[in-house]
């Protein structure tokens, strides 16, 4: 996870004196922290949820978690590259990945019993969910994206953060974690190449989480 801590040498030798550049790097901080806590929110229901659902059905829902907040620098990239306003208000109604989950289950069935008991928590609201396992994008990338607005506790009152949850099978993460160096690796060769073959793999990584769904369900259904 990001150290939202600014490393002192790096500095302008002017910013102690400046009443402005401290109250920035302030407020950065104090939001970074509410995103940090969201993240601890959301893992913790992520986790009792699991819990839950192995003592009810005798095996776990999740493979494992991942979380992070964005670096400055690339909420920096993503303000620029979206035309955002950069401004401490406005930042948290524009961009609702600086915080983000994701959730590796084994079968797609996972995924849609892991949506339904997050959905079902009364202090947590889905504001918007995209469905990338049932319209792929185009380079075949596949995993539902759903942005929580979560309630984070503070002094001056109640914040409502916003996180992004990731919920993948362990082989649409297996792809997405190789199409994703080769997108952010520079001078590759046979770039244009690689990415049709990981446009026809994402298609067998596809036809493989279904049959493993229904061979499970298949061993499943002989426990009844
Ligand atoms: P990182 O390193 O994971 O933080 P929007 O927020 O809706 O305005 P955006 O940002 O395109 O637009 O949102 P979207 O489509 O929900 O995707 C955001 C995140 O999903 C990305 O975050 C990736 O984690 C993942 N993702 C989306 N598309 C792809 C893809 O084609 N390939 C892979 N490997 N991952 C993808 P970041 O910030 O790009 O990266």
């Amino acid at each position: 996870m990001t150290n939202t801590n600014l490393p002192a040498q790096n500095l302008p030798t002017q910013f102690p004196n400046n009443p402005t550049a401290l109250e920035a790097i302030d407020r950065f901080r104090s939001l970074m922290l509410n995103y940090n806590s969201a993240v601890q929110v959301v893992t913790t229901k992520i986790h009792y949820l699991d819990q839950e659902y192995q003592i009810q059905h005798g095996h776990t829902l999740v493979d494992s978690l991942q979380s992070r907040i964005k670096s400055p620098e690339s909420i920096l990239e993503k303000v620029q590259r979206k035309h955002f306003d950069f401004n401490f208000d406005t930042l948290p109604k524009q961009m609702h990945d600086i915080a983000g989950i994701r959730i590796i289950v084994r079968f797609e069935d996972d995924m849609v019993a892991m949506e339904r008991r997050l959905a079902k928590q009364p202090d947590i609201k889905i504001l918007r969910r995209k469905d990338y396992v049932t319209n792929p994008k185009p380079n075949g990338y596949r995993s539902l994206h759903l942005i929580l607005a979560v309630p984070v506790y503070l002094d001056a009152g109640v914040a409502e953060v916003t996180v992004e949850v990731q919920i993948r099978t362990i082989a649409m993460n297996f792809w997405a974690s190789l199409e994703h160096e080769l997108s952010y690796k520079k001078n590759v060769q046979h770039q244009d190449e690689l990415r049709q073959e990981l446009i026809s793999k994402a298609e067998l990584v596809h036809q493989l989480d279904q049959d493993m769904n229904a061979i499970k369900n298949q061993i499943r259904a002989q426990d009844n």
